[in-house]
């Protein structure tokens, strides 16, 4: 039986991201893949950047990825751009939208926010119809097999699914969960690579780590918009949140 740990979402906080890491490695697990947003939000992006890609296996673009290679006039995305350097902003140029593999006889897809791009964003709580088209071919998936998994990241929410003959899964966030205030990533569990259909598992982790010292981290370098991070960190609740609905 092959694992895979499937992380997401990092933003740039190195105690979450020791944090899952060290709970993915004491399980054994060493085939990491990584649903993008690497950086921005967080202090680290840079280290965020070296040690995921030492890390994991592959990698796709998020939003913040692909936007942060832009240059830009606010001084927030600035002082994230500088932090990186050109190298890294060159690394995350390169990064592909879609990964494709075989498990256990079902297709698996992943992409950071939704089938149609990087910005094209689904909640868990969208409609069939949404959930269902996350499963189709766009220009941005381009034309491989038609999946029977869906993995994805963004909404730093993490929740699975399963419904007509399909399962659709959101790894959550390693560094910015918004749903509870610990880390997350999923597992995958199956014969890799293997189109034969045999026993298949998803498992969904939280891993609790020291949010305080992220939110110190912050400070010390001084990082624009701490005020909306440490509570976002302590809360998992959203800034840009319009109306609160719990
Ligand atoms: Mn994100």
């Amino acid at each position: 039986m092959d694992r895979i740990a499937i992380i997401s979402d990092i933003h740039g906080n190195l105690p979450a991201l020791r944090a899952t890491l060290g709970d993915i490695a004491a399980r054994g697990i060493t085939r990491i893949f990584c649903l993008g947003d690497l950086v921005g939000k967080g202090p680290h992006s840079d280290q965020a950047v070296d040690i995921c890609r030492a890390a994991c296996e592959a990698t796709v673009r998020g939003n913040w990825d692909d936007f942060i290679l832009n240059e830009t006039d606010k001084p927030t995305l600035q002082w994230h751009r500088q932090r990186l350097g050109p190298a890294r902003l060159d690394y995350l140029g390169t990064l592909p939208n879609v990964l494709e593999f075989a498990m256990s006889g079902k297709r698996i897809r992943l992409f950071h926010a939704s089938q149609e791009s990087v910005y094209h964003r689904v909640q868990m709580d969208d409609s069939r119809d949404i959930h269902m088209a996350m499963f189709t071919n766009t220009p941005f998936t381009g034309d491989g097999p038609a999946p029977d998994v869906v993995g994805y990241g963004d909404i730093h929410s993490a929740y699975a699914k399963s419904f007509r003959n399909r399962t659709l899964f959101n790894a959550g966030s390693v560094g910015n969960p918004l749903d509870i205030t610990q880390a997350s990533y999923a597992i995958l569990e199956g014969t890799y690579g293997s189109s034969a259909a045999s026993p298949f598992g998803l498992q969904l982790i939280r891993v609790p780590y020291d949010i305080e010292r992220a939110i110190s981290d912050a400070a010390a370098l001084g990082m624009p918009e701490l005020a909306a991070y440490a509570n976002e960190l302590r809360t998992a609740r959203y800034r840009g949140r319009k109306v609160d609905v719990e």
